[in-house]
């Protein structure tokens, strides 16, 4: 591996940013100064580059044989990588997403509204996040984040720090890779491209893929939509099931049982969770209440378990 990639991961320790009597930051103090005097310490353009460049393409290169995908860092694909990670520090994780700020539609609540809820027993998973949730008064049937960023950056924060982990935004799949399995079709991987290349396909000559090949393909692509349920859509157009189940109107209780119940290994090799599974199924649309995607997730990366476990 080329030096100065694998070297120590400094953990920040605690400082206080807080004003002093004199209005000066005790940061600054920390850093030895005045702010006149303040100085960066030295940098060439180049090193910035190659520091970046370095570990991106000794990434591409770790991760092009990677133990599972998962496609789409909404929140239930966030959620299959917190629990699959932490379980299996041992498995090398690669989670694309085809826009740049990966948290899917789990930035808000609902609408442009900023608290999100979740029925319970979902809350279970806020609690081993550490995500603060309020009661609802006199329903003790759900609770409320009283900001969906809260949630969705604490786990984005915590997915990101497990070291068997890689997170690769701007990155579409656009194919998925397949082999012949007796009369069946499993698979091995998917296709992939810059999102932006991937949207520009049809007005630029041909500009090929790239791929990572992996067992376990566990997708999470939301429901249709200008990307979504793209591996739902995909079975079909490959004929590997005949046609989807196609997302029906808002049910809350039906939907959110239905998916979290069904969360499964669909083809060899691809597991479907969160609203892709209601495009294959014809489940409900659950609207604004997210204990189900936590929860497919949690049974996308048992289901994911058990393949490596058998
Ligand atoms: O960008 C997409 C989003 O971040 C990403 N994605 C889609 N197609 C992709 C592709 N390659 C890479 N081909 C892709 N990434 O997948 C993510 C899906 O996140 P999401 O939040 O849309 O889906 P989810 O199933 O995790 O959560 C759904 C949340 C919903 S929708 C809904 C309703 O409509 O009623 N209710 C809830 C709670």
């Amino acid at each position: 591996a080329p030096t100065g990639i694998k070297g120590k991961v400094n953990v920040p320790q605690t400082v206080t940013t807080t004003l002093t009597g004199q209005g000066q930051s005790k940061l600054l103090e920390q850093f030895g100064g005045k702010w006149d005097e303040f100085k960066f310490a030295p940098i060439r353009e180049s090193q910035v580059s190659r520091a970046m460049t370095r570990r991106y393409f000794q990434d591409l290169d770790n991760y092009a044989e990677s133990d599972v995908v998962i496609v789409g860092a909404g929140s239930c694909g966030l959620s299959t990588a917190y629990v699959l990670a932490k379980a299996r520090p041992d498995l090398k994780i690669a989670i694309l997403e085809a826009s740049v700020s990966p948290g899917g539609g789990a930035w808000l609540g609902g609408q442009l509204f900023s608290a999100m809820v979740l029925r319970r027993p979902a809350d279970a998973f806020l609690t081993e996040l550490g995500v603060p949730f309020e009661e609802e008064p006199n329903n003790p049937n759900f609770v409320v984040v009283k900001h969906a960023a809260q949630f969705t950056s604490t786990l984005l924060s915590k997915v990101l720090s497990f070291p068997n982990v890689k997170l690769f935004n701007a990155t579409c799949v656009e194919d998925l890779i397949t082999r012949r399995d007796g009369d069946n079709v499993r698979l091995a991987g998917v296709v992939v491209n810059w999102t932006l290349v991937t949207l520009h396909h049809d007005d630029h000559s041909c500009m090929d893929p790239n791929t990572i090949n992996a067992p376990i393909i566990v997708s999470t692509t939301g429901h249709d939509g200008p990307f979504g349920a793209f591996c739902a859509k995909r079975l079909v157009s490959m004929n590997s099931i005949e046609k989807l189940g196609g997302m029906r109107g808002l049910d809350m209780n039906a939907a959110e049982d239905a998916i979290v119940k069904n969360t499964r290994e669909v083809t060899k090799g691809l597991i479907i969770g969160g609203m892709e599974l209601s495009e294959i199924d014809g489940f409900n649309r659950m609207g604004p209440t997210f204990g189900a995607m936590v929860m497919s997730g949690v049974k996308a990366a048992e289901e994911t378990l058990k393949v490596f476990d058998t």
